[in-house]
């Protein structure tokens, strides 16, 4: 049996489960083997068969490489040890002196890497990216990079991919998508004109919690080039155990996605109700301003949740402390469903910059348990606080 190659029309689902993982030519096994060795036997001195040394290629990683980059339409992906390892190869890339214009609501550690780790060799500076005008006036002769998040962490902001690669492209930056909230699932940047897609791995792409990741998908070959280089000169690369973690993660991930999608909309419309909260942020609310957008394109809302306690941070904090079932826990996008404070948890680097969150801001990511039991675990613990609050 000759497998069909990735592009033969396959469906996502189709992709996820096959592409880079035919059955293993040597004994049919269909999971591909988790290849623990660290360097490759040559023929001759530079005549190998794709792998010298484990830091530069392993056949585990290449299929998550292969597998990844299918799903986001990419024409090259390379996986790394975390989702800040990625975030830092795209940065290395860029010349020293070069301006990074930031959307001005990103995960903590994203913010915490531009503004203390580059910051010697790179300028930092925040802004509302889908107004031209506003684009405009940020806009610098050294600008090289526009990043963004959609929908963003914490505050599920969308932002409208193909306005800001249009206008990326006309003034000569790339434009950097962190599609991690989203995964190809929902939505596919490149598609929409971005010339990187970063993820962290470690959320719904392993989907379990038990793997920390990074990745990049680009379709230019110069820069894929460039990335690659990065990831073996520096070698924040993933081990084996962790490529196929991520590999079996990929494999559900549609499935994952949907439900993720139907229990957070069902979470929405109890929050939309409790008088316990003042504010909801999800962009599959009518009323939130990336609606259209999101609609236009994102296959699906998305599974992480955020609303504004009308308490104020003292019941957030008793709120995230009150459910049984979400977990007080950082990260998202894995099954089971975690609860978190931002401005004293995932944000806290954040403190005292343009990306400073509101206290009064809790964070859900809503897994795939029994829809009845995430909603009614919620509103018990907003009852409670409620009463406390009147009490
Ligand atoms: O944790 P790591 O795999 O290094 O990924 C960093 C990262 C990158 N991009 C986004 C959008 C993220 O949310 C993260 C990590 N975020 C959390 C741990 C969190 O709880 O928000």
């Amino acid at each position: 049996m000759t497998p069909a190659a990735p592009g033969d029309g396959w469906g996502f689902e189709t992709a996820a489960i096959h592409a880079g993982q035919p059955p293993d030519p040597a004994t049919g096994a269909v999971v591909p083997p988790i290849s623990l060795a660290t360097t490759f036997a040559q023929e001759a001195v530079g005549r190998h068969r794709g792998y010298e040394y484990a830091r530069s290629a392993n056949p585990t990683r290449t299929a998550l490489e292969t597998c990844l980059a299918t799903l986001e339409g990419a024409g090259f992906g390379l996986a790394f040890a975390s989702g800040l390892a990625a975030e830092d190869a795209v940065l290395r890339s860029i010349p020293d002196g070069g301006h990074v214009l930031l959307a001005p609501d990103v995960y903590g550690g994203t913010w915490r890497l531009l503004s203390q780790v580059h910051r010697e060799r790179l300028r930092v500076s925040t802004c509302v990216l889908d107004d031209p005008r506003t684009l405009a006036a940020a806009w610098t002769d050294d600008t090289r990079l526009v990043w963004l998040e959609t929908p963003s962490n914490p505050l599920l902001s969308i932002i409208d991919i193909a306005t800001v690669a249009g206008l990326c492209h006309e003034r000569g930056a790339l434009c950097v998508v962190d599609n991690t909230f989203a995964t190809p699932y929902l939505q596919q940047p490149l598609a929409l004109g971005a010339d990187v897609v970063v993820h962290s791995t470690t959320k719904y792409l392993g989907g379990h919690s038990d793997v920390v990741g990074g990745f990049l998908a680009v379709d230019d070959g110069a820069l894929a080039d460039r990335l690659r280089f990065l990831q073996n000169a520096v070698g924040a690369v993933p081990g084996p155990f962790d490529c196929y973690l991520v590999l079996r993660g990929l494999k559900t991930l549609g499935v994952r996605m949907e439900r993720h999608c139907a229990n957070a909309a069902a979470v929405v419309e109890m929050l939309c109700g409790h008088p316990a909260v003042s504010s909801v942020l999800w962009p599959g609310l009518r009323d939130h301003p990336g609606y259209a957008v999101a609609a236009k394109q994102m296959r699906g809302f998305g599974g992480v949740v955020s609303f504004v306690c009308a308490g104020g941070e003292a019941a957030a904090l008793a709120v995230a402390e009150r459910t049984r079932l979400f977990t007080l826990a950082e990260s998202l996008g894995a099954v089971e469903s975690l609860i978190e404070h931002p401005a004293r948890m995932t944000h806290a680097s954040a403190a005292g910059s343009p990306l400073a969150v509101d206290p009064a801001l809790v964070r859900l990511s809503v897994g795939i348990e029994t829809e009845e039991d995430l909603v009614e675990d919620l509103r018990a613990a907003l009852d409670s606080v409620e009463r406390a609050g009147a009490g």
